[in-house]
């Protein structure tokens, strides 16, 4: 049983149709998998999923979730336990779930699905002791169909969640971020009319046209209202995607969405079957604004707009925890404003719908991410099958955003046949599922002699925006070697620097050459700004990283203590003087650059 995508949920929480089982489950750590299998390798007839308790004295089951430790779910669990602080394998959640006889989960008329918003990484579930369906992928959402698996009275619904680290996942052995484990997003069961809507979008493409799809449980039509005015209508055919175009005059006199100054529409779609009847309706908010480049620049409602950015990490403000939910997201987006900026990246993986959202409400544009990083085997073909799955995923989620700028299909790859081929299908996958925004990659840049960069990349042709990851003055040259860099492209196309970067530890102090301290860290910064500020064909930046993050990579006692220092602020919210260098250069930066447009 596989999964499918299910869109929309915020609409369906305003209506009333989910039953929220965020809050404490049981949780058994499996690392031999004992709860799947018997010592012969077959499927263990006792196993964990069928949540048997030993109810007499002689019942021989060897586990007992009602006996179990607990975890919060959404969260990570690895920072919720001492013990599970480094554990990387299979572990078992186990929450009752009580169904009045009336529930509207068991209503025949219904379909109920078991949505999942992100789990990492390979995930099965379990509905009172039969499989629903498992999914592969640990950032992306999702959702399996228990229709007829739940009953009147207590139901056990049991997730078990994998994160060991395989070479043929995605990301693959080595990521310098946390491979934090378990449900750390929303879990919530869906109950929609047999005839209903998994997904509907809109999106103005750079012509300042609509488009717009939905995906149905049925054959019927769907009606597309934008602020209040029915703008034109989708033909659906049951459960295959199905898209249409409005012309121009469908956004007429609507004030466009622009970075800093962001207008939402009201968006509604109501499904309707063969005889007008109104099925399924799905509210939403739509931001409206073009987005394309020219030569090297980005043009955002035809004007060029120079990407003040920063990156990040999907980790919470503080306790160096994954992050979920609008509070986070709003907490760290507050430090992110504070720096005057009008992008931010969120790395390096699909984050929180609830980021996208407030990003879409504050006004800044999104660069999002696939976690396709380092070392993924690129000539496997499931590995493929599993990167476009994910791609669905991020594109789907949020196709109606206009905060989601850019489409990012990998960070630091190397290239060679198979990961060009494998890196293009992807961006191809992109642009079938939306071909209004911006596809992008960030490359990896190593040292060179020559003071002026060329960048050859052949992926660079797959590419709208070519990203750089570039650590002058840190991995590599020196900081006075910074000024004199010139970076240049075989494609005319833009070049953002989607990370630079040095290590400080917050409060230690030393000479501007001394390395880990601010003051270095904040020289580099100035360098990168003085250097990257006379670049023509650049289009932006998005320094690494807003927040130190926890990573097993940075190990050196005293200074890193197992988090990466390249934040601007510490794990716990103080700020670097790096902070200060990069806000007062966006304060100072008009839209169109620091060159005034390149
Ligand atoms: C990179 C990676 C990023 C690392 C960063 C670093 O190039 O894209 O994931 O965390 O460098 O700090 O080395």
């Amino acid at each position: 049983m596989e999964s499918l995508i299910l869109n929309n949920l915020h609409s369906r929480r305003a209506d009333g149709a989910v039953l929220s089982l965020d809050g404490t489950w049981a949780f058994i750590p499996d690392p031999y998998q004992t709860g799947l299998y018997d010592i012969t390798g077959e499927l263990s007839s006792r196993g964990y999923f069928r949540d048997f308790s030993p109810r007499h004295p002689g019942d021989r089951v060897e586990y007992d979730f009602d006996r179990s430790p607990t975890l919060e779910v959404p969260g990570d669990w690895n920072t919720q336990r001492p013990e599970l602080l480094l554990y990387e394998g299979l572990l078992w959640y186990r929450r009752i779930v009580e169904l009045d006889a009336g529930a509207s989960q068991l209503d025949t008329g219904s379909v109920t699905y078991l949505h999942v918003g992100a789990a990492n990484h390979t995930t099965r579930v379990y509905v009172n002791g039969r499989a629903a369906g498992h999914h592969v992928g640990g950032f992306g959402p999702w959702a399996v169909d228990v229709t007829g698996m739940l009953r009147a009275g207590s139901n056990s619904i049991v997730i078990a969640v994998d994160n060991r680290r395989e070479p043929d996942r995605i990301p693959a052995m080595r990521t310098d971020w946390y491979n934090f484990g378990g449900l750390h997003r929303s879990v919530e069961l869906v109950t929609l009319p047999a005839a209903h809507l998994r997904d509907a979008w809109l999106t103005m493409a750079a012509d300042g046209s609509l488009l717009a799809g939905a995906t149905a449980t049925v054959d019927g039509e769907v009606s597309v209202q934008l602020a209040g005015r029915q703008i034109g209508r989708i033909a659906i055919t049951a459960g295959a995607p199905a898209t249409a175009s409005f012309g121009v005059d469908a956004a007429a006199g609507l004030d466009r969405w622009h970075p800093g100054a962001p207008v939402l529409h009201e968006l509604t779609f109501e499904l309707q079957g063969t005889n007008g009847e109104v099925l399924d309706r799905i509210d939403d908010e739509v931001g409206l604004r073009t987005i394309r480049t020219e030569g090297s620049t980005i043009l955002v409602n035809d004007r060029p707009v120079w990407l003040r950015g920063i990156s990040m990490h999907a980790e919470g403000p503080t306790g160096g925890r994954r992050a979920h939910g609008d509070a986070d997201a709003a907490e760290l987006f507050d430090w992110a404003d504070g720096l005057g900026v009008n992008f931010v990246r969120l790395s390096h993986y699909q984050h929180d719908e609830a980021m996208v959202r407030e990003a879409d409400r504050r006004g800044l544009l999104v660069w999002c991410e696939l976690p396709v990083y380092w070392g993924i085997d690129f000539g496997n073909d499931e590995v493929l099958a599993n990167a476009v799955q994910q791609t669905d995923e991020l594109v789907v989620r949020d196709r109606s955003r206009a905060a989601v700028g850019l489409w990012s299909v990998a960070n630091e790859t190397l290239p060679g046949p198979d990961r060009n081929r494998f890196l293009g299908a992807l961006a191809d996958r992109v642009r079938e599922l939306d071909p209004t925004r911006l596809v992008t990659a960030a490359l990896l840049t190593l040292p060179s002699n020559d003071p002026t960069v060329h960048i050859e990349d052949p992926l660079g042709e797959h590419v709208d925006v070519i990203g750089v990851n570039q650590y002058l003055g840190w991995y590599y040259g020196s900081r006075e070697d910074i000024a004199g860099t010139q970076w240049t492209s075989v494609f005319g196309k833009p070049i953002v620097f989607s990370e630079l970067g040095a290590g400080a530890k917050a409060g230690h102090h030393g000479e501007e050459n001394e390395i880990w301290t601010e003051e270095f860290q904040a020289a580099v910064y100035r360098e990168q700004i003085a250097m990257i500020s006379a670049q023509t064909e650049c289009a932006g930046m998005s320094p690494w990283i807003l927040k130190d993050f926890r990573t097993p990579m940075r190990v050196l006692p005293g200074i890193q203590d197992g988090y990466n220092r390249k934040g601007v602020v510490s794990e716990e919210g103080e700020r670097k003087l790096a902070y200060d260098v990069l806000a007062d250069f966006y304060r100072r930066t008009p839209e169109a650059g620091p060159a005034g447009g390149s």
